[in-house]
């Protein structure tokens, strides 16, 4: 037997299991029809009372998961298990016979959230299990619901509550809970976390990816604490019909027949009802006259209050509406062009841990928005932090969010479709009150085949049920043939017709050995009547690496000229509604080792690790600058 098999075995009996197998509890319920459910939602995890649990964790490595299983693959030991909840220098004080190969209490600390590649020098490259723990004191109320949430750990991790385990969950970029009310004791509490960054070709991502792994428990862990009955869900958003809509979902004790309250008071709007017998209800109203709509030109956020029995949360949220017609993207009924770039979730600096802090994600969507003239930006290839999302709807950037169904994974496998499913609703179910965010993308760049449309087309239509008021996209390979002696690149991939939006990376004169003066001449074609959107473009170049007559890659030079050249063939494809060039930072790679230019980073970045702007940076900027003065002018007076 596994021993992943022996822990669902150990486990199961009444325990949350989040992860695409076969054994689920609250979590995937396999279905035609509707998305898959997913555990706690608990949104808005910041306005809820509990405890940060951030700070100093003991942590230790266990790359032969001893932890876990004995040597002939039994359930550990007592003086192996990790999680347990004992003093091991107590115990082998009081009893010198007594042999444990592990110490939680005396091992190193560090400060968490933050991936284990930066605990220290050895962690670079690691990948396997990762153990972690902390004590925290908590007070047990009478009539009070205690949970252990999680914004993200990568890839699976394991918990522990005062040596019991509460779940398992797998993925590594979105939130998950467990509830721990009945263990949870009055005074001095022990989490443990065991986090195991090991992916195999079934995972979502599998294995070969264009970035780090970035191992470990990379986003905030909470205890939150809520009345009996609470709020789990709540959704308020502008609708396509025009009316400002709530939809809130109860758990608990008495989640049916409870008055549910949505409060705008800047709006001067209540919305009122009583939950069903399943402890959900949607209310809706005129949108009021009042109501400034949200932009990236003016990111209007409003206090929204929503209130049912003993539970209240506060949020700010803002509302517009985001359609498609023909070739257009309309943004509250207008057309917008999306003046945009991709990023990966990695701060600016010479040794990232991905810890995305309200400073680190304004550095770097301020470059978007101010330095570049952006409005959009593309957070790939995986949820990027709700930090970021809450960032874009303050400064004003739409968002492109992505799930890690990246490159080849295995589309045959019913069970890593349902990973896939769980984490899209996972994400979704995050963010759905963000005005900033206008795409939900399924995929990138995956080969097409008959399983593999059917599963996108899956997700395609979860994403459609679970947010009815956003654009369905995924980034998608591009076909290249021979017309009358000219290049033509065609949209040919059938997942369209499930999509609003065909988006492609392309790489011409990268990754294929094109002349960049030759790139405008380069023909498109876009029979799908849908718009289109460069997802990726771009070049590699080291800062500072000047080559000035050559040109060669990885000069500054031939990026900018690279960014020049393609964004002069952007302008010759008429049904183009939207740019999103690859990166906006140099970011981690292991796959990319030039010793000279690359030394595990990926250099398409328009700044360097540390933020160093390279010369294509002001090539983008330049052309934003002119495209949103263009934007800016009354349609008739638009040049094409
Ligand atoms: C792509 C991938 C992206 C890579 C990029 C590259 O098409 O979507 O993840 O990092 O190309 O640099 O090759």
């Amino acid at each position: 037997m596994t021993m992943r098999g022996q822990w669902l075995k150990q486990l199961c009996g009444g325990l949350t299991v989040i992860v695409g197998l076969a054994t689920q509890s609250l979590a995937a319920t396999p279905s035609q029809t509707t998305p898959t459910r997913v555990g706690p939602v608990l949104v808005n995890v910041e306005a809820r009372a509990g405890q940060d649990l951030s700070g100093a964790w003991h942590w230790s490595v266990d790359p032969y998961r001893d932890g876990l299983a004995g040597f002939h693959g039994a359930e550990a030991g007592p003086g192996h298990r990790r999680h347990d909840d004992v003093d091991v220098d107590a115990v082998t004080r009081a009893n010198p016979q007594a042999l444990y190969e592990y110490d939680m209490r005396r091992s190193p600390v560090v400060h968490l959230p933050a991936s284990w590649i930066s605990h220290d020098e050895t962690m670079r490259y690691y990948d396997g299990l990762v153990w972690y723990q902390r004590t925290f004191t908590a007070t047990k109320t009478p009539g009070q619901r205690a949970f252990l949430r999680f914004g993200a750990a990568d890839y699976v991790a394991r918990v522990y509550l005062n040596g019991k385990p509460v779940g398992i969950h797998e993925g590594g970029f979105t939130p998950f809970a467990f509830e721990v009310t009945s263990l949870l004791r009055t005074g001095e509490n022990q989490v443990t976390v065991g986090v195991d960054s090991v992916r195999s070709a079934d995972t979502v991502p599998p294995t070969v990816t264009d970035w780090e792994t970035y191992g470990g428990l990379t986003r905030p862990v909470r205890l939150v604490l809520t009345p009996a009955t609470y709020i789990d869900d709540a959704w308020v958003r502008l609708g396509d019909d025009g009316r400002l809509r709530a939809t809130v979902r109860l758990q608990g004790t008495r989640p049916g027949d409870t008055e549910v309250r949505v409060r705008i008071p800047a709006l001067s709007l209540t919305l009122k009802g009583r939950t069903g017998a399943d402890g959900s209800w949607t209310g809706d109203a005129a949108e009021p006259s009042a109501l400034k709509r949200w932009s990236p030109e003016q990111p209007a956020l409003y206090e929204v209050t929503v209130e049912a029995g003993e539970d209240r949360l506060v949020d700010r949220i803002g509302f517009r509406t985001l359609e498609v017609k023909g070739h257009d993207i309309l943004l509250n009924g207008k057309p917008v062009f999306l003046r945009g770039i991709s990023l990966h979730e990695e701060e600016l600096g010479k040794n990232p841990t991905r810890a995305m802090t309200p400073g680190a994600a304004r550095a770097l969507l301020g470059e978007v928005k101010h330095g570049l003239h952006g409005n959009f930006v593309r957070l790939a290839h995986y949820p990027h932090s709700e930090v970021m999302t809450r960032m874009a709807d303050e400064l004003g950037l739409l968002v492109w969010s992505e799930i890690p169904v990246y490159w080849r994974v295995n589309f045959a496998r019913g069970e890593t479709l349902e990973t896939a499913r769980r984490m899209l609703a996972e994400n979704i179910l995050r963010d759905r009150n963000r005005a900033s965010i206008a795409f939900w993308s399924v995929a990138n760049e995956t080969p097409v085949s008959d399983a593999r449309n059917a599963f996108l087309a899956r997700l395609a239509a979860d994403a459609r049920a679970l947010d009815d008021t956003r654009l369905v996209t995924a980034a998608l390979l591009i076909d290249r043939v021979q017309e009358k002696g000219q290049s033509v690149m065609v949209v040919k991939d059938p997942l369209v017709s499930h999509l609003d939006v065909a988006a492609v990376n392309t790489y011409n004169g990268w990754y294929s050995d094109d002349a960049l003066a030759d790139l405008p001449g380069i023909g498109w074609r876009n029979d799908t009547g849908k718009p289109l959107v460069f997802s990726e473009f771009g070049a590699d170049a080291q800062a500072g690496f000047h080559e000035p007559g050559l040109k060669r890659k990885f000069s500054e030079e031939f990026q900018a000229e690279y960014h020049r050249q393609t964004l002069a063939m952007s302008e010759k494809v008429p049904s183009l509604r939207g740019l999103s060039p690859w990166v906006l930072k140099d970011f981690r790679s292991p796959r990319r080792q030039h010793p000279v230019y690359q030394q595990g980073w990926n250099r398409k970045g328009l700044l360097s690790e540390t933020g160093q702007r390279k010369q294509a940076f002001d090539v983008l900027a330049e052309h934003y600058r002119k495209l949103e003065a263009r934007q800016a002018q009354p349609e008739q007076a638009r040049a094409p």
